[in-house]
């Protein structure tokens, strides 16, 4: 009976492992890689926050209903047989939703110190996700100011920084000390959204959805579509440089944050993604391709950082080499020009 009870678990638990695979094209590689019982505690958090993730993103779900999973997902993950079904057109990752049960056992299966991070996590970002999706955090639902800005990434990014050093500290893989500095936590998650946000724009735009900041492209158009057309090149342009800029400010945290970790299967987790971003930002600055279709840096190029993201000398090589090159595209006539310099000089001060 024990054998049987043993099977059934680790079916359930893989199937978890394919909902990972499932869901995530980046994150599934190095959360396999990482230590022991950390693994399936990181494996879960994904989940949890990818099922709240898919909530947030359905365009097509009653406002009220959403607003109402977003707050009680804390809950729902507790709830035994929680399954989300309802019709509606085919959200990107639905079916982790539709067997959202079985995530829910094996979370239900993590030791209580891991369970208690997740829901805590959970519950900030569902809540803040709902304020966004309501606009009570000011008077309409898109991005305002650039505390805003920084304010909804802290939500769904700077939180999921915040988690994951609870949970490296919880199993004693990592020193309590790295889930202390709050600030350096979280600029590990806003370094990856903001990345993705600007690199997302079209992606995001005709979806009807609006994350930069009004208060930084307002400067540069009336609307924020006007940056497709091809008579605003040069604004175009600019903003996109300003938005950079925004995003290179969190740079030498970053690397603080890396700097302080002590494992090995830790330090690639964290390495790896901060990396892609980076050359991810050097790839999209001053490429206004990203005002027409979705670009991402070469598989190839990808497979490089992978292989070489493995001690901090590799690492700040590589953010040394991807800074280099947009500093290289920088240019003088840009309004952004000296900021970029001096955010830059900023980076190298310091490591
Ligand atoms: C628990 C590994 C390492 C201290 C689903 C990893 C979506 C960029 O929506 O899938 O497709 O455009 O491209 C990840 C800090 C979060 C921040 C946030 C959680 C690093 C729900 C990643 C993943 C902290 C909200 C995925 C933040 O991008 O987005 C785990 C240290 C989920 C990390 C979302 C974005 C993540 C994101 P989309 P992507
Ligand atoms: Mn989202
Ligand atoms: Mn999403
Ligand atoms: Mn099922
Ligand atoms: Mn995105
Ligand atoms: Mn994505």
């Amino acid at each position: 009976q024990r054998l049987q009870q043993s099977l059934a678990m680790d079916a359930s638990k893989k199937r978890c492992y394919d909902f990972l695979n499932m869901t995530s094209r980046s994150f599934a590689a190095v959360i396999r890689e990482l230590d022991d019982e950390l693994r399936d505690a990181v494996c879960l958090f994904y989940l949890v926050l990818r099922g709240l993730d898919t909530i947030e993103d359905d365009m097509t779900l009653d406002l009220d209903r959403k607003v109402e999973l977003l707050r009680s997902f804390d809950q729902i993950i507790y709830t035994k047989g929680w399954t989300f079904d309802e019709n509606g057109p085919n959200e990107k990752d639905r079916a982790l939703l539709v067997h959202f049960d079985e995530v829910i056992d094996e979370f239900l299966r993590l030791k209580p110190e891991f369970q208690s991070v997740i829901a805590n996590i959970t519950k900030l970002m569902g809540n803040g996700m709902a304020d966004y999706a309501t606009g009570e955090h000011r008077e309409n639902t898109s991005v305002s100011t650039i505390e805003d800005f920084d304010l909804y990434c802290h939500y769904v990014a700077g939180l999921v920084g915040y988690g994951l050093s609870d949970l490296f500290a919880a199993s004693g893989l990592e020193s309590e000390e790295i889930a202390k500095d709050k600030d350096l936590s979280n600029s590990m998650g806003l370094f990856l959204q903001k990345t993705n946000i600007i690199r997302d724009y079209r992606e995001d735009l005709d979806d009807g959805r609006q994350f930069w900041p009004r208060e930084i492209w307002g400067k540069y158009a009336d609307k924020f579509s006007d940056f497709i057309k091809p008579e605003n090149k040069l604004q175009a342009q600019y903003c996109l440089s300003n938005m950079v800029l925004n995003v290179l400010n969190d740079v030498p945290q970053v690397l603080t944050y890396l700097s302080k970790l002590r494992n090995q299967s830790v330090f690639n987790f964290c390495a790896i993604p901060q990396v892609m971003a980076i050359s991810t930002l050097a790839l999209v600055f001053n490429n206004l391709d990203i005002y027409q279709r979705n670009i991402k840096i070469r598989k190839g190029e990808a497979v490089m950082l992978i292989l070489d993201s493995t001690d901090m000398d590799n690492v700040v090589s590589i953010f040394r080499k991807y800074v280099f090159e947009i500093s290289r595209k920088n240019e003088a006539t840009d309004p952004n020009f000296m900021e970029i310099s001096m955010a830059i000089g900023r980076v190298s001060f310091v490591y």
